[in-house]
């Protein structure tokens, strides 16, 4: 303990008198948002602060969350490890209710024991609190979300009031935007996605910061995996609209930055916690779910600003990408008795120059939504090839009571029950009833529409990602490592030799291939 201590001590000097200006990571955070914006080729959705910030950055065309769910995505950002091995299987608030393991080491705590400065605005979503302390809250927590999450205005105040403290020591801010997430379940008086929410119109109020842009839906381009009808078309303009409040806002907190004097000091990383609140977005971990924006800008590396890189990265990077920019070494410890390893990397190197080799793989793990959406999935995404592993098979997909209510889920359902043409690449039923194994080659089905996993020609492609897949859940200690066909068994005789033990007649699920065939409509 005592050399620890110095150890960190040490560091800290060593530190401040090698690198005189304090080097400085904001994370910028948004709620759902998806690939709205010209530097992902939407010619639609203008969003000229993050075209600013992607001629400073790095933009990253393969970037992948770790699970489809806002908490358990917060909780791999902040802490590198899955939903599965650091215990946020779902979401934290209300009724929900899920918490990370007490035990588990999280960015702002490993900063914070270095002597480095945490803050947080905006959304939060994790906790206990003594997993994820930052030193300068300012969240839902004592917040109105709205305000905290939306306002920009209000949020802007919060980040110049933690850049304007005298506070001379290298710092972490994390910045929670709640836009462009949905608010039609719990504030339909603003729209489905918030975007009259201070808007200057009667009743909504002023957010003095923000000019909102609307859009005419007759422009909007149908992503393939949303429907393509009138209803889904008026959502989608919703959400542009919200994301010009999310947009500014990006530009209003880099402004305060550099206003403060620290933004050539400053790491920025921006991406998403999720997909898209629309079919097959987020919860789903097809890539509508699971792909992600991501724009890192480095000071130190301005050579590559306004490059993209292909190199395939996850959200479990930037808890060491964090850790060595400050220069600091993840901890040893267990975590119920196993030991942790961060399976993510730094993407620091990235930012210098683009990698020849390595970054073909990304893995992600779902439990749970709300605590009622059980349904496992594990997933194996490389360049060619992808792997889903639906656990609970025989169970019917989950709906989430935000995304039921929306117009284009509501849409959904009336054209099915009207028999309607549903203009989209799936039935509900299709949706809802998944085989336990979808297999795709990505290149020549980006839409993942044709499941090649019960076809024999590809059998040892299925096997080698089936192993694959199978160390990484050995790796990250997933107690799912056995499901559906056995029972993990690692105590008393099965101590040193962990094991999956077969539960006969259940083991490998028999395939009907007219029941899952996807029809095109
Ligand atoms: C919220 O809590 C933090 C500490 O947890 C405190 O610094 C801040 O002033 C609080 N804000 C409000 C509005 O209560
Ligand atoms: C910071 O320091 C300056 C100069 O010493 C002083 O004028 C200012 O009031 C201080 N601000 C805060 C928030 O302590
Ligand atoms: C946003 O925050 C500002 C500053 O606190 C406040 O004046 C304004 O009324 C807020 N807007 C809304 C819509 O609540
Ligand atoms: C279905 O989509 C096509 C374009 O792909 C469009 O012309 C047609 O109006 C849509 N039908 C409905 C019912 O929205
Ligand atoms: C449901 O579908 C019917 C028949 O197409 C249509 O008349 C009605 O407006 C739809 N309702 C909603 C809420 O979309
Ligand atoms: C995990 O891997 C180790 C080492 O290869 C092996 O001994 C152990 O049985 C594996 N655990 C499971 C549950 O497969
Ligand atoms: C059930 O398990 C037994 C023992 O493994 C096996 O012989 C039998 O074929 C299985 N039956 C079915 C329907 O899978
Ligand atoms: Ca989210």
């Amino acid at each position: 303990m005592f050399l620890h201590n110095v150890g960190i001590i040490f560091f800290v000097l060593n530190y401040v008198t090698v690198h005189c200006k304090p080097k400085n990571v904001l994370v910028l955070l948004g709620d759902d948002v998806g690939f709205e914006s010209q530097i992902y080729d939407n010619k639609i959705c203008k969003t000229p602060n993050l075209n600013k910030l992607a001629s400073r950055s790095v933009v990253f065309n393969q970037a992948y969350t770790s699970v489809s769910s806002c908490s358990p995505s917060r909780s791999a950002i902040l802490t590198g490890l899955p939903q599965h091995q650091n215990g946020m299987y779902g979401l934290h608030h209300s009724v929900h209710h899920f918490n990370s393991f007490d035990d588990v080491r999280s960015l702002p705590y490993l900063l914070q024991k270095a002597g480095i400065r945490t803050g947080i605005i905006g959304k939060k979503h994790v906790g206990p609190e003594y997993v994820y302390p930052f030193e300068f809250s300012q969240t839902e927590e004592n917040h109105s979300i709205l305000q905290i999450g939306r306002n920009i205005t209000y949020m802007r105040h919060y980040l110049h009031k933690f850049l304007h403290n005298n506070d001379s020591r290298p710092f972490l801010m994390y910045i929670g935007f709640h836009d462009p997430h949905r608010c039609g379940h719990v504030h339909p008086e603003f729209g489905s996605f918030c975007e009259k929410f201070g808007n200057g119109e009667p009743g909504m109020g002023v957010i003095p910061d923000w000019k909102p842009v609307s859009y005419n839906t007759d422009d909007i381009l149908v992503p393939y995996f949303i429907q393509n009808t009138e209803i889904a078309k008026q959502d989608i303009a919703a959400q542009y609209t919200t994301i010009s409040r999310l947009d500014q806002g990006i530009g209003l907190m880099i402004k305060e930055l550099e206003l403060a004097g620290v933004l050539d000091d400053t790491l920025i990383i921006y991406s998403s916690d999720n997909g898209i609140p629309f079919p097959n977005g987020r919860t789903n971990l097809y890539d509508a779910g699971m792909a992600e924006p991501m724009l890192i800008s480095s000071p130190s590396d301005t050579h590559r600003w306004g490059q993209k890189s292909e190199a395939m990265v996850n959200l479990v990077d930037i808890v060491p990408t964090v850790l060595e920019w400050f220069g600091l070494d993840y901890p040893t410890y267990k975590l119920n008795k196993q030991i942790v390893k961060l399976t993510g990397k730094s993407l620091l190197p990235i930012l210098h120059e683009e990698p020849t080799s390595g970054w073909n793989s990304v893995y992600a793990s779902h439990d749970l939504h709300e605590v009622t959406m059980y349904y496992p999935m594990r997933v194996l995404r490389k360049r060619q090839y992808k792997l889903i592993h639906n656990i609970n098979y025989k169970m019917p997909f989950p709906i989430d009571q935000d995304f039921y209510l929306s117009p284009t889920f509501q849409d959904l359902l009336n054209r099915t029950r009207h028999k309607k043409n549903l203009n989209w690449t799936k039935s509900l039923k299709s949706y809802y009833y998944r085989p336990q194994w979808e297999l795709y080659n990505i290149i020549n089905d980006p839409q993942e529409l044709k499941n090649l996993a019960y076809n024999k020609q590809f059998i040892d492609v299925l096997r080698s990602l089936k192993v694959e897949l199978n160390q990484w859940q050995n790796i990250t200690n997933d107690p799912w490592i056995c499901a559906p066909g056995g029972v993990l068994e690692a105590s008393g005789t099965y101590k040193y030799t962990p094991s999956c033990l077969p539960l006969d007649n259940d083991t490998e699920e028999q395939y009907d291939e007219s029941e899952y065939t996807i029809s095109v409509v």
